[in-house]
C-alpha cells in the first residue's frame, strides 16, 4: 500500500487527534494537543488538510488578540507545512447557553447569539480559503416531545439557512454548506437526524443548490442504516459535499473508532462507490483516538485511518479487476440495471401491449438465481487478501 499523499485528500478535525479523552465517566488522560503541532505532526504522515470548529482554536467568546494570534499561528503553520484549511465548522453545542440548541432553541435570543457566531465564523472561512462549511446541530432537538414545536423548530432551522446563504451569496463567498446528521447523543432526538432527513429538508430551502450534507459513517449506523446507500443516494442527488469517514460498531453511542475499526466490510462498500463515483472532495475523519492511548497512540491512529482507506482503495480497485468478478456482477445482473426499463420513446400503451411480455412465464422468472452471495464472497475474498 503506498504511503498517504496530499493528493489524496485526507483531512482530520483539530478536535480529533486533539481530543484530551474526557467522557461522561472520567477525566481527561492525555494533555491538550497546540494546532501547530497538529498540523506538522498531520503534514508529516501525508495528510492534506487540518479543519476546526472555531472552539477548538480559539475559545469561546475569546479576546480578539488571542483570536488573532491563533489564526496567525495556524496560517504560519499551514504555509510551512502544505497543509490546508478546506473546511471549519461552528460549535453550537459545548457552551451552556447551547443546551436546547443553537438556530433552534426555544430561546429567541440564544438563536441570535447562535447566529452570530456562525456568521462570523463563515466569514473566517472565507479568509482562510475553506471551500465547505459544515454544520453539526448536536443540540438542535429534544428529550421530551411536548418540549420541542418541531414543525417551528424546522422553521427556525430553514430561516437560518436561508440567512446564511444569502449571506454567502450577498458576499460573494465561494462556500457552501453540508449538514451532518445524526440520530442522537447528545440529545434524545437530534432534528434532521438521517442522511435522508437532510437532503429532504435541503430541498425545501431558499437556495438549496448552496446546501449539502456531510455523512457520517458512525451516525448513519447508530441509526441501524447503510452508510454506503446513504452516501450514494447523496451522490445521486449531488449533494455529497464532506463526508466523516471513522468506525462504529453498531446501535450504541457515537463510537468513532478510526475507519474501518468498525463495520469493515461497508467501509470496503464505502470507498469502492467514492472511488468509482468520482468523488473528488475532502477524506475527512471524524474519529477519537480512544481513551487508552497516549501521544504516540493518537498519531499511530491518525496514520491507521489513511492507511486503511488506502488498503480499501487498493482492495477495490482489485476486485473490479478481477474477471471472475466481473462474470459475477453480469450474472447477478448488476450492470443490467443501469439499462432503462422502456426503450426510448416506448409508451404507457406500447408497453401494456408488448407481445415479449404475454410470453413471459413469472414462475420460470421466479426461479432465477441471482448468485449475489457469489458475488459477495469473492466481495469478501479480495478484502481478506486471499485474491
Ligand atoms: C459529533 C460530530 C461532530 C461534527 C463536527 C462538525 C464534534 O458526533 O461528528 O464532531 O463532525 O461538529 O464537523
Ligand atoms: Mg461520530
Ligand atoms: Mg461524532
Ligand atoms: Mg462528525
Amino acid at each position: 500500500v503506498p504511503a498517504p499523499t496530499p493528493a489524496d485528500k485526507f483531512s482530520f478535525g483539530l478536535w480529533t487527534v486533539g481530543w484530551t479523552a474526557a467522557d461522561p465517566f472520567g477525566a481527561p488522560t492525555r494533555p491538550a494537543l497546540d494546532v501547530v503541532e497538529a498540523v506538522e505532526r498531520l503534514a508529516e504522515r501525508g495528510a492534506w488538510g487540518l479543519t476546526f470548529h472555531d472552539d477548538d482554536l480559539f475559545g469561546f467568546a475569546p479576546e480578539r488578540a488571542h483570536r488573532d494570534r491563533q489564526i496567525a499561528r495556524l496560517r504560519e503553520a499551514c504555509a510551512a507545512t502544505g497543509m490546508t484549511v478546506p473546511m471549519i465548522t461552528t460549535n453550537l453545542f459545548s457552551h451552556p447557553v447551547f443546551k436546547d440548541g443553537g438556530f433552534t432553541s426555544n430561546d429567541r435570543t440564544v438563536r441570535r447569539l447562535a447566529l452570530r457566531k456562525v456568521l462570523h465564523n463563515v466569514e473566517l472561512a472565507a479568509e482562510l480559503g475553506a471551500r465547505t462549511f459544515v454544520l453539526w446541530g448536536g443540540r438542535e432537538g429534544s428529550e421530551y416531545d411536548s418540549a420541542k414545536d418541531v414543525r417551528a423548530a424546522l422553521d427556525r432551522y430553514r430561516e437560518a439557512m436561508d440567512l446564511l446563504c444569502g449571506h454567502v451569496l450577498e458576499q460573494g463567498h465561494d462556500i457552501r454548506f453540508a449538514i451532518e446528521p445524526k440520530p442522537n447523543e447528545p440529545r434524545g432526538d437530534i432534528l434532521l437526524p438521517t442522511v435522508g432527513h437532510a437532503l429532504a429538508f435541503v430541498e425545501r430551502l431558499a437556495h438549496p443548490e448552496l446546501v449539502g450534507v456531510n455523512p457520517e459513517v458512525g451516525h448513519e449506523q447508530m441509526a441501524g442504516l447503510n452508510m454506503t446507500h446513504g452516501v450514494a443516494q447523496a451522490l445521486w442527488a449531488g449533494k455529497l459535499f464532506h463526508i466523516d469517514l471513522n468506525g462504529q460498531r453498531g446501535i450504541k453511542y457515537d463510537q468513532d473508532l478510526v475507519f474501518g475499526h468498525g463495520d469493515l466490510l461497508n467501509a470496503f462498500s464505502l470507498v469502492d462507490l467514492l472511488e468509482s463515483a468520482g468523488y473528488d472532495g475532502p477524506r475527512h475523519f471524524d474519529y477519537k483516538p480512544s481513551r487508552t492511548e497516549d501521544r504516540r497512540g493518537v498519531w499511530d491512529s491518525a496514520a491507521a485511518n489513511m492507511r486503511t482507506y488506502l488498503l480499501l482503495r487498493e482492495r477495490a480497485a482489485a476486485f473490479r479487476a478481477d474477471p471472475e468478478v466481473v462474470a459475477a456482477l453480469e450474472e447477478a445482473g448488476v450492470p443490467a440495471l443501469s439499462e432503462p426499463t422502456l426503450d426510448a420513446g416506448e409508451t404507457v400503451a406500447d408497453l401494456l401491449a408488448d407481445p415479449a411480455l404475454d410470453a413471459v412465464d413469472p414462475d420460470a422468472l421466479g426461479r432465477r438465481g441471482y448468485g449475489f452471495v457469489r458475488l459477495h464472497q469473492l466481495a469478501c475474498e479480495h478484502l481478506a487478501g486471499a485474491r
